[in-house]
């Protein structure tokens, strides 16, 4: 019995040893921490993940999201576990009104000076405390050519009885309610009850003409011919004009914004050192690359822009030649009365 006790003692000390070894030579488990990203769905490529896992030791979890409204409620809800986050301009806002934010450690981020100018010191994060941008670009009109021949120059030209469910669109209520108001004229922040009930007769046409509504995705029923029109973010209408120059983008004559998406440390991240590093990781010119070659939005990166092809640059949806764009802010209580008024909107359009 004794000596039965020592063998099985001696194999749990082996199987101990072989399982330490094992741990020295796989570099991804000599992980000296790991980081909680939480981001926007198809936007940060699996290689770029895995090169600061290869690099660092860093394992990182990426949950996405599809809105920022969708973020900045669970957020709220249990802000710790996440490590970074990616809101537009407008969630930074909100986010840093109410102390969400940790603030950055510059001096970490070093590849912060490949950002263009243009991005740096935006007005939404004064002095650049708490963000870094990712990607910008813009919501525009997909029109597929081939069936498609009537001019398409803005929102009023998509909403029309004929194209009902030829319609993809973004499944995000502040952007559609957006696209109301610029066809009426109404300043995109001007959210009140007053501007809402202007907004509404328009938006109860308009929605049942939509056959699909979603924002991770949007090229599917583009590509596969079950919508012939799209109103997505530039970052899809770039992929499908990269295959087929039939998909045609278009800043609507109406209106269009611009977003910026960044990166935040959210406050109670425990991995802050980790988190800073990952964004300068991503800053770097040839990391920055493989962003734009997987999701061909507007790159803030004035040294990888460097890297882009002249076909990357010349894609009118990343890099569209804009005069005039919008940005959205923080609306405070205005999204709890959009998503109030969509919720009864969208539930009158059901069937
Ligand atoms: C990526 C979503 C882009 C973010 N699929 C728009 N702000």
């Amino acid at each position: 019995m004794h000596r039965l006790a020592t063998l099985v003692s001696l194999v749990c000390l082996a199987l101990l040893l072989s399982s330490c070894n094992r741990k020295q030579q796989d570099p991804s488990q000599a992980s000296s921490g790991s980081l909680n990203l939480f981001a926007w769905s198809e936007y940060v490529p699996q290689e770029v993940i895995d090169g600061f896992t290869k690099e660092t030791g860093i394992k990182v979890n990426y949950e996405t999201y599809d809105s920022n409204e969708a973020m900045t409620t669970k957020l709220s809800q249990g802000a710790s576990r996440y490590d970074l986050v990616q809101p537009s301009e407008y969630a930074v806002e909100n986010l840093i009104r109410r102390g969400m934010l940790q603030e950055l450690d510059l001096s970490q981020i070093p590849n912060i000076n490949n950002l263009d100018p243009k991005y740096r010191n935006l007005s939404y994060d004064p002095g650049q405390k708490y963000s870094v941008p990712y990607m910008a670009g813009t919501v525009g009109i997909v029109v597929n050519t081939k069936k498609v021949q009537d001019p398409i120059r803005g929102y009023k030209d998509v909403f029309q009885p004929k194209f009902k469910r030829r319609i993809v669109a973004l499944n995000d209520n502040r952007e559609i309610v957006s696209w109301a108001l610029d066809v009426l004229k109404i300043p995109i922040n001007d959210i009140t009850p007053q501007t809402l009930a202007k907004a509404e007769p328009l938006l109860k046409e308009w929605l049942p003409l939509v056959k699909v509504f979603d924002s991770d995705n949007p090229r599917t029923p583009l590509a596969s011919g079950d919508c012939d029109l799209g109103i997505v973010y530039c970052g899809d209408a770039a992929k499908l004009y990269e295959q087929d120059k039939a998909f045609t983008y278009v800043l609507p004559e109406e209106g269009a914004h611009e977003f910026v998406d960044s990166l935040c440390i959210p406050k109670g991240s425990a991995h802050k050192a980790e988190a800073e590093r990952f964004i300068n990781y991503i800053l770097r010119p040839e990391v920055s690359k493989i962003i734009s070659d997987k999701f061909p939005y507007t790159n803030p990166n004035a040294e990888a822009r460097k890297l882009l092809s002249n076909e990357q640059l010349s894609n009118p949806a990343s890099y569209p030649k804009a005069e005039h764009l919008e940005v959205f802010h923080d609306i405070g209580p205005g999204t709890q009365l959009i998503g109030d008024m969509m919720s009864r909107l969208r539930s009158g359009t059901q069937g």
